[in-house]
C-alpha cells in the first residue's frame, strides 16, 4: 500500500509560493524538510513538484533506468535564452546528444591541462589586483571570484576577454545574463497572470537578445578567420568537431546556445565555492593554515605549475567539504521514465518532477554523522571520500547525475585548485569582524556581503 507524500499547508492557485522567500529560495526550501522530513510536495503557480532529501530516495532516484533529467522550473525558462543547450536540452533532444559527443573530448583531462596558461594569467590578475588595494580594504570575495571566474570561461571558451578586472562596469552581457537568470528564478512563482508581466518579460527578451548578439558576434567572427588568442578553446571544438555517431557537425544555432550555456553554467557555480571556502577557511582558522602549509610545501615560493595542483589532498578536501555544506546548485531535477513507487511506499506519476534537494542530502546524519553540520576537510579527502561514496552511493551530487551531470567539473575543479593554491601562496586574509553568513540567490547561491582584507605575505609570486 502506499501512502500520502506530505505537503505544507497551501493556498489555491500560488501553492507555497508565499512561503518561499525570493532572495534565498533555497533556504525556504531546506526550512520545509526540516519540517517535512524525506519527502514532501511544494506547489507553485506555475509548477508541482515533489522534493526528496536523503540518501536513500536520491540514490534511489538516481537510477537512470528509472528516471531522467526533467527540464523543469528554472531551467525551463531558461531554455527561452539557450534552447536546447547542453544545460537545459530535453532528455533524446538529437542537438544534445551531438553537442555532449562533440564536447566530451574538449572537457576531457588533457584539454582542460592545455587551458592552465589562460587560467593562471586571469588568476594572476586577481592576486595584482588585490595586492593593489592593500590589507585596508574590504574586498568583496564574490564579485571578484565572479569577474575570475567569467573571464575565464570566456578566455577558454572562445578566446573571447571580458577584461572584468579593468573596468567598473560589467561587461552588457554580463549584467544581461545576471538578470535574465534572476527573472527566470522568479518566473514560476508569479502569482498573476501572464499579461501583467509584459514589461517583465519584455526586459526578459531584451536580456536574451543583448547576450545572443555577442555569442553570434564571436562566432562570426572566428568563422571569418579570426584567429584565436586561445588554440584549444571550445568554440574550435565546435566549429570543427564532427559526432562520431552521426557524422553530424554541430549548428551554429547549437554552437551559440552552447557558448551561452558555457558562459551561464561556468562562473556563478564555480564562484560561489570559491567565496564559500574562503568563508569557511576563514571562519576555521586551523583549516585555512593546514591548506596554507600544504601550499607552501607542494609550491613554495615559486611560480604556480600544472603539476602542482595534483599534490594538493588537502586542498582538495577543502573544496569537496564546501560542496558538501554549501553546494552552489542546490537541486537537480529528475522525473519517472514510468509511474512508479519510491522509498517502497509513495506513488510518483510519469512525468513529475522530483527535485533533488542537494543541500539537505549533504546532511543526511545516517551518513555523515552526528558532526554533518561541522565543516572537515578530513571526512572528504580521497580515502575517507571513496568509503563513504561506496558505502553510500550518491551521498555528494553537487555536479548532478549520470550522463546529465556536469560536463565543466574538471575545468572548474582546475581552476578552482589553481585560484586557491595562488592566493594561499601569496595573502593572509582578515575576514569582517562580525559578519555573520546569508545567501544570496540567482540561478546559483553565494555567501550575500561576505568581504575580507587581502595581506601581502611577501612580494606577490
Ligand atoms: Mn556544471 C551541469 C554543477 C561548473 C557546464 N553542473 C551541471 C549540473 C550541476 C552542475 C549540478 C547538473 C544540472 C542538472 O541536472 O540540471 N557545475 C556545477 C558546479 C560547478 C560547475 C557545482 C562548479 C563548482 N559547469 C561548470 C563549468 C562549466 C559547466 C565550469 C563549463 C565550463 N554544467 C555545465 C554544463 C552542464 C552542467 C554544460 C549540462 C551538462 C549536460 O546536461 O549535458
Amino acid at each position: 500500500a502506499t501512502v500520502d507524500i506530505p505537503e505544507p499547508p497551501s493556498y489555491p492557485i500560488i501553492g507555497h509560493a508565499a512561503l518561499i522567500d525570493p532572495s534565498y529560495p533555497l533556504g525556504s526550501i531546506q526550512g520545509f524538510a526540516d519540517k517535512y522530513g524525506e519527502i514532501f510536495r511544494m506547489r507553485f503557480p506555475g509548477s508541482n513538484n515533489v522534493v526528496v532529501t536523503t540518501q536513500a530516495l536520491v540514490n534511489e532516484v538516481c537510477d537512470e533506468k528509472r528516471f531522467k533529467k526533467i527540464v523543469a522550473g528554472p531551467l525551463n525558462h531558461i531554455r527561452r535564452g539557450v534552447h536546447n543547450g547542453l544545460f537545459t536540452a530535453h532528455d533524446g533532444e538529437e542537438p544534445w546528444g551531438i553537442a555532449h559527443r562533440v564536447l566530451l573530448p574538449a572537457f576531457g583531462p588533457l584539454k582542460i591541462r592545455n587551458m592552465f596558461d589562460e587560467m593562471h594569467d586571469l588568476a594572476s590578475q586577481l592576486a595584482l589586483k588585490w595586492a593593489r588595494v592593500g590589507p585596508n580594504t574590504h574586498v568583496e570575495v564574490s564579485d571578484d571570484f565572479t569577474r575570475l571566474t567569467l573571464d575565464t570561461i570566456a578566455l577558454c571558451s572562445m578566446g573571447y576577454r571580458f577584461n572584468s578586472f579593468y573596468s567598473e562596469d560589467m561587461h552588457p552581457f554580463v549584467q544581461a545574463m545576471a538578470d535574465f537568470l534572476t527573472e527566470c528564478g522568479e518566473v514560476d512563482r508569479r502569482p498573476l497572470p501572464g499579461m501583467f508581466y509584459r514589461a517583465k518579460d519584455q526586459k526578459l527578451n531584451q536580456d536574451i537578445e543583448i547576450m545572443r548578439k555577442t555569442a553570434e558576434e564571436i562566432v562570426m567572427a572566428r568563422k571569418n578567420g579570426t584567429k584565436s588568442e586561445s588554440l584549444n578553446d571550445l568554440l574550435t571544438a565546435m566549429l570543427d568537431g564532427v559526432d562520431s555517431k552521426t557524422g553530424k557537425k554541430m549548428t551554429d544555432q547549437s554552437i551559440m546556445d552552447n557558448l551561452i550555456t558555457f558562459l551561464i553554467a561556468g562562473h556563478e557555480t564555480t564562484s560561489g565555492m570559491l567565496s564559500y571556502s574562503f568563508y569557511q577557511m576563514l571562519t576555521h582558522p586551523e583549516t585555512f593554515t593546514k591548506a596554507q602549509q600544504e601550499v607552501d610545501a607542494v609550491c613554495g615560493k615559486g611560480p604556480i605549475t600544472v603539476d602542482h595542483l595534483s599534490k594538493l589532498p588537502y586542498i582538495n578536501g577543502v573544496l569537496r567539504e564546501t560542496l558538501r555544506l554549501t553546494s552552489t546548485i542546490g537541486i537537480f531535477a529528475l522525473t519517472p521514465i514510468e509511474d512508479t513507487v519510491i522509498g517502497n511506499q509513495y506513488f510518483v506519476k510519469k512525468d513529475q518532477a522530483i527535485l533533488t534537494l542537494v543541500s539537505k542530502l549533504h546532511q543526511d546524519a545516517s551518513v555523515y554523522g552526528d558532526d554533518a553540520m561541522e565543516f572537515k576537510p578530513e571526512r572528504m579527502m580521497d580515502e575517507n571520500f571513496n568509503r563513504l561514496n561506496k558505502e553510500f552511493p550518491n551521498c555528494w551530487k553537487p555536479f548532478g547525475n549520470g550522463k546529465r551531470s556536469c560536463i565543466g567539473r574538471g575545468f572548474a575543479w582546475q581552476e578552482a585548485l589553481l585560484i586557491m593554491a595562488m592566493l594561499l601562496q601569496n595573502f593572509n586574509f582578515v575576514m569582517a569582524p562580525g559578519y555573520t553568513l546569508s545567501h544570496k540567490q540567482t540561478l546559483t547561491v553565494k555567501p550575500n556581503g561576505f568581504t575580507m582584507r587581502p595581506i601581502l605575505r611577501d612580494g606577490l609570486t
